[in-house]
């Protein structure tokens, strides 16, 4: 099989990618490892930057996501028996708005499909051949090897993919710090009430409450590295949860079947080699974000407006030089991110050997974010996030 673009990964910076290059006339194969039921299902992250919801709006895949987004005008932290609501709209309107990255995916899916463009679940992409030249995909299909020749091959395979091993030295341009704890995600039919709803700093632990529909609540606990997710029955999830969130301030948390759940170890990386030859990354493969900021999702398709441009020039004008750019580009919006999302877990987390000094300059940040007219601006514009630098 020959295209312009392969594209390694259906997560939404693959899916966006496609779609993007559709949209300027560039054909593309999306390869993905996973089936098409599990891809649909996998529940992941759900604030979106208005950076976001405008990119999908302009690429004609925002139409459920108008009709369910849920805007927020604040965000609420709880610490130390406080509550403080910090107001989330920036300059020109500028807001946040919760709506499922499984959603995301699934709309992007649908509408591939619906164009008869060709997306190959199932298809596990072993190598990645003459990056400096002419690319070949190696791939198997339910253990058949498969090739796929292409002008350039745009690796969105993930934190785990193979693409960035392509990538002479990506170890020696790499930098990662992992957290010394894990978050237990939960997903749960249970209607998240605004008296809950928040990020929540507590002696036991992280907890965070926030909606992903009217009847649908999503919900973190701070827990060891190790943990392990059958050591906890739901009625004891809900317990612990209620503790961090809901009993010092006097209210009850909604309750209701769990529906999914999975422990994600915290980290931060960043690769900052994104290209090699006709190779580039974009999304997870090149950085990833402690959850605690919400910006994973967004950073993905932040890079991948600005890849599709530079695959734009190379392909139809044959020049190169937003190519040559994209990686410094990219990386004035991604080290900025990842150090708000890791100070954002250095706030909020109780460490190992934690001394109640340590606590105290917690309450200090949170004091300064919550009160401060410059500390509000300053949580405010970052979790609004980064503008897009141009080329
Ligand atoms: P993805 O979404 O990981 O997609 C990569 C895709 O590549 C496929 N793949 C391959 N395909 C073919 N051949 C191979 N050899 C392949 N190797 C991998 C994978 O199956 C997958 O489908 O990366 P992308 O597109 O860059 O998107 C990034 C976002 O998914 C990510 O930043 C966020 O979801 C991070 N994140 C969260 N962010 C939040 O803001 N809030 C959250 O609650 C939240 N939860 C999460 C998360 C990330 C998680 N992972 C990756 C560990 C929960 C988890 C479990």
């Amino acid at each position: 099989m020959k295209t312009q673009v392969g594209i390694i990964g259906a997560g939404p910076a693959g899916l966006l990618l496609g779609r993007i290059l559709q949209s300027h006339g560039i054909d593309a194969v999306v390869l993905e490892r996973r089936s098409r039921d599990y891809v649909l299902k996998r529940i992941r992250a759900g604030v979106l930057e208005q950076g976001t919801v405008d990119t999908l709006r302009q690429y004609g895949v925002a139409e459920r996501l108008d009709r369910e987004g849920l805007p927020h005008t604040d965000m609420k932290l709880f610490w130390k028996g406080e509550r403080h609501s910090i107001p989330m709209t920036g300059e020109g309107g500028r807001r946040m708005t919760t709506y499922g990255q499984n959603k995301i995916v699934e709309d992007l899916v649908l509408r591939r499909e619906a164009d008869g463009l060709p997306l190959i679940f199932d298809a596990e992409v072993k190598a990645i051949e003459g990056v400096t030249d002419r690319p070949v995909i190696h791939y198997a299909v339910n253990g058949e090897p498969q090739v796929l020749e292409c002008d350039f091959v745009a690796g969105c395979d993930g934190f785990w993919g193979v693409s960035r091993r392509h990538i002479p030295d990506a170890d020696a341009h790499s930098f990662e710090k992992v957290f010394p704890f894990s978050w237990f995600g939960l997903l749960a039919e249970a209607k998240t009430s605004t008296e809950t709803r928040g990020f929540c700093h507590s002696e036991r632990g992280l907890a965070v409450s926030s909606s992903r529909g009217p009847d649908v609540s999503r919900l973190y606990l701070q827990v060891p590295p190790d943990f392990d997710m059958a050591s906890m029955s739901d009625d004891q999830i809900w317990d612990e949860l209620s503790l961090r969130l809901a009993n010092q301030y006097g209210k009850t948390l909604n309750r209701g079947p769990i529906i999914d759940k999975a422990v994600v170890r915290l980290r931060g990386f960043i690769c900052e080699k994104m290209v090699h030859g006709r190779l580039a990354l974009a999304g997870d493969a090149c950085h990833t974000v402690p959850p605690s900021g919400a910006k994973g999702l967004n950073l993905a398709v932040g890079d991948v407006r600005l890849l599709s441009e530079a695959i734009f020039s190379l392909l139809r004008e044959n020049d190169d030089r937003k190519l040559a750019r994209y990686t410094e580009l990219a990386l004035q919006r991604i080290w900025p991110t990842v150090h708000w999302s890791c100070t954002m877990s250095d706030v909020f987390h109780i460490f190992p050997g934690q001394t109640a000094f340590d606590t105290r300059r917690q309450y200090e940040v949170l004091n300064f974010w919550a009160y401060d007219e410059i500390g509000q601006k300053v949580f405010r514009e970052n979790m609004l996030g980064r503008p897009l630098p141009q080329y």
